[in-house]
């Protein structure tokens, strides 16, 4: 079976550095099976044409394929509507977004938004641009020391100023899974609305937005198997209804004269100018990929490689894992003795075997654990037990070059 899927990835089979490629960074991005490749190369044989504008027949494909991407991510997030479903670059394009949005319609003087320690870079800065606009406060949920959001933290940081709390669902760097539905009845049952950026959470975990009942939720494509350049920003229709357009242009206008414009309906209303049409399908394909596969067996492979690696980096001399968290994604940071990470990094590059070093776009979360990165092996459907024992055999020689 895996053997089966592996064979869907093409750059699997490549060599790095004269030596057969591990792939461990699929945090970062995941590789994309051929039906995706596939997709891309028929549609621009097929069907390319700009989408909403043309009577003729390919302009009419090539929008129903686009609004077919649209209602195949409604069904994956179990969203209500289709126009919920708003078409980005990725889950930084769909957080600024609401920041902006958001923070026109609803901020005023010194406002809070509740946010946590391990964000993203992607969920901090639109926020602390708000906080240059209109003096908004961020107040920050701490973590234990296992990797775990502080719960009683959590509630106390709740006054009448809260306007918002945004939350990752997944560490990109800890792996923590956040406990993010009883995060958001806690915020609702103080009338506060919620985002949660999705950008590892959408392939790790099954979402069901009514039943998490978020505000909004933000993911990237090229997470889970789908090209760059396309992402999603889930708003529930209350929110998107109420809210101003983002950016101005072709598509999201009704009519449009000097003396001034009306918006077009939802989605449009938030999708200015030429869409990313490629990339509506292929993330329609990647979404097939998942359920063919069975997103359940993805979570499950992903828990047991994790579960896997922890037994095995433990062989590791010197070697400490950050983030032990009870509920964990397939991510795995560690630091080795007081090796810097990125010379870790490059050593086991030489070896073949690709992993992220650095801070991981999570500066504000380094500088609270007092270090200044990690190493991170994170996983997709088609890694193998077989990949990690290479990685701790890598780290092994690495021990013995870096002379640890
Ligand atoms: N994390 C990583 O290696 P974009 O770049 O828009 O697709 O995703 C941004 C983003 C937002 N939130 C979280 C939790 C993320 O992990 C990321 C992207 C990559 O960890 C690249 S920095």
């Amino acid at each position: 079976m895996l053997e089966n899927i592996r064979n869907q990835f093409p750059i699997l089979s490549r060599m790095v550095n004269d030596k057969p490629f591990v792939y461990l960074d699929s945090a970062a991005t995941t590789q994309k099976p051929l039906s995706v490749i596939q997709s891309i190369e028929s549609y621009y044989k097929e069907l390319n044409s700009n989408v909403h504008r043309g009577v003729h027949s390919l302009s009419q494909w090539a929008t129903d394929a686009y609004e077919q991407a649209r209602t195949k991510v409604q069904s994956f997030i179990g969203a209500e509507h289709a126009h919920e479903i708003i078409f980005t670059k990725g889950t930084t394009e769909a957080i600024n977004l609401v920041a902006e949005v958001f923070g026109r319609n609803y901020f005023t003087d010194k406002n809070e938004i509740i946010i946590t320690v391990m964000e993203h870079h992607s969920n901090i800065v639109p926020w602390q641009l708000l906080a240059y606009k209109y003096g908004t406060v961020l107040k920050i949920v701490p973590i234990n020391e296992n990797g775990e959001l502080e719960w009683a933290h959590y509630e106390q940081l709740f006054t009448k100023k809260t306007k918002i709390v945004v939350a990752t669902h997944v560490s990109n760097v800890l792996g923590t899974i956040n406990p993010i539905k009883k995060m958001i009845d806690f915020a609702h049952a103080h009338n506060v609305p919620f985002l949660v950026d999705g950008a590892q959470g959408i392939k790790s975990c099954k979402v069901d937005v009514r039943d998490l009942d978020c505000d909004f939720y933000c993911f990237s494509g090229h997470k889970m198997y789908a090209p760059m350049g396309i992402g999603v920003l889930y708003g529930k229709e209350k929110w998107l209804d109420a809210l101003p357009p983002y950016q101005g242009g072709g598509d999201m206008i009704e009519k449009v004269s000097f003396e001034g414009t009306t918006f077009n309906k939802l989605p449009f209303k938030f999708e200015a100018g030429t869409p990313n049409v490629e990339g509506a399908i292929g993330l329609n394909a990647a979404i097939d990929f998942i359920v063919d596969c069975g997103l359940d067996a993805l979570i499950e492979h992903e828990n047991t490689l994790l579960k896997y690696a922890h037994k095995r980096l433990q062989e590791v001399d010197g070697l400490k894992i950050i983030g032990m968290a009870k509920e964990k994604a397939g991510v795995v940071s560690f630091l080795l003795k007081n090796q810097h990470p990125s010379d870790v990094g490059t050593l086991l590059d030489m070896i073949g075997v690709a992993v992220r070093t650095g801070h991981h776009c999570a500066q504000p979360l380094m500088d609270y654990l007092k270090i200044s990165g990690t190493v991170r092996a994170s996983f997709g459907v088609y890694n193998t037990f077989e990949d990690v024992d290479k990685l701790v055999a890598a780290l092994q020689k690495a021990n013995t070059m870096l002379g640890n």
